[in-house]
């Protein structure tokens, strides 16, 4: 499919500049992005977002230096600022967009605050949807990152048509900052985001054996909520088996059909265990996967190795596994080394991540209330203010 990315923030700026730049690296031309920020040195630390594509807003108000970790500024000036962002999407192109997909941070200040405002006016001018890929942030980071995520997710959920969650506390490591993790954490959301975005696009590889088109990933988010994604890659193809194939099968005419069923096997096999592997691995968003409404799964690898019966059979085997009966998927041939497996669990009822998050900002927020009122009731013993 064809996306326009929005980056809001600075997390959301670079992971979109990241998509531009594996676009560019690809030569496809299946993304379009531009990067929203109230800090102009995010802005100018993209590399691969044109110059033209990257707004400063609300400078006004924070004069190009970012409004820190008040979310609820970052929601005000977008909404201030509107016309300005959408004018900058529409100088951009969208009329062969099949969908628009806001990135940020929900833990900061801007695209905290912002992408909720910006995907609830992205939905009423456009007829395609709207889709947000929310980063959690991790709780060594503090309880106003969880207040504000908390307060922002709950927002984006009720604006987006569906929003994917990548949680950083889910896939840092022990002992690592969140901060040492992002380069690495950022590739893997363009890796898994990159495949599922890409569903449906004829590259020069050719075409699948079952083909996937975006009316069909589009359909899969149609219930709205959260969604978690799966990944996994195969082992490097190694391009020697590849040609002694091709030489077998040219030499030893006869005895090809019999090879050819066992090679049939043998990716109908990989291609089922690539694919559990996808769903039971680590997800974007750790949860139960059998709460899940809907299921996407996408292959994409080189054609030879792609097998009808391995992809009906793992729709099967997730249909089996999750709470709903859709499961939708198909494979498209990319000339890689490598077969990549999707799983998208769409809609999904419960993730012990979601839930934690929303305690602790009901938490800080009653401290947050005590200790206004713990202010006003200290002086509050009979000395006469200087004014009312
Ligand atoms: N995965 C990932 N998370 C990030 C990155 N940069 C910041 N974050 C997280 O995103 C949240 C918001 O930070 P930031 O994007 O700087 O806020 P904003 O610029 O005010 O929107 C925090 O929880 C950060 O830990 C990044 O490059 N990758
Ligand atoms: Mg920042």
């Amino acid at each position: 499919m064809r996306v326009f990315f929005i980056g809001f923030g600075q997390a959301g700026g670079k992971i979109v500049d990241m998509f531009i730049e594996q676009d560019k690296r690809m030569q496809t031309q299946n993304f379009r992005g531009i990067a929203v920020n109230t800090a102009r040195t995010d802005l100018m630390g993209l590399k691969n977002i044109e110059l033209k594509d990257r707004l400063l807003i609300g400078q006004t108000v924070v004069k190009g230096h970012g409004v820190g970790t008040d979310n609820v500024t970052g929601a005000r000036v977008t909404a201030d600022e509107i016309d300005a962002i959408i004018n900058a999407i529409d100088s951009r192109g969208t009329h062969d967009v099949d969908a628009f997909v806001i990135i940020a941070g929900l833990g900061g200040g801007t695209g905290s605050g912002g992408s909720p405002v910006l995907a609830r006016h992205l939905k009423r001018i456009y007829r395609e949807p709207v889709y947000a890929i929310g980063i959690l942030p991790a709780p060594e980071e503090g309880r106003l990152y969880s207040y504000n995520a908390a307060r922002s997710l709950s927002t984006l959920v009720n604006e987006a048509d569906n929003t994917f969650i990548f949680d950083n506390s889910a896939w840092k490591n022990e002992g690592e900052s969140v901060k040492d993790a992002y380069n690495r954490l950022n590739d893997e959301i363009v890796r898994r985001f990159g495949v599922l975005f890409r569903a449906g696009e004829v590259g020069k590889a050719g075409i699948g054996e079952m083909v996937v088109d975006s009316s069909e990933v589009i359909n899969t988010l149609r219930g709205g909520g959260i969604s978690s994604v799966g990944y996994a890659i195969s082992e490097k193809i190694s391009p020697r088996t590849k040609q002694s194939q091709g030489l077998l099968s040219g030499l030893v005419r006869k005895k090809e059909k019999t090879e050819e069923v066992l090679t049939g096997e043998d990716k109908s096999a990989k291609i089922i265990a690539l694919v559990r592997r996808a769903m039971l691995g680590r997800l974007t968003l750790p949860c139960d996967y059998s709460t899940a409404e809907r299921g996407l799964v996408l292959l994409a690898g080189p054609s030879d190795e792609m097998d009808r019966k391995g992809v009906e059979k793992s729709k099967s085997w997730v249909e089996e596994n999750i709470a709903g009966v859709e499961v939708r998927g198909g494979d498209y041939p990319v000339q890689s080394d490598y077969i990549a497996a999707v799983v998208v669990l769409a809609t999904i009822g419960n993730a012990p991540r979601i839930t934690e998050l929303l305690e602790i900002a009901k938490a800080t927020k009653e401290d947050v209330l005590k200790s206004k009122e713990k202010r006003s009731t200290m002086f509050d013993d009979g000395i006469e203010p200087l004014f009312e």
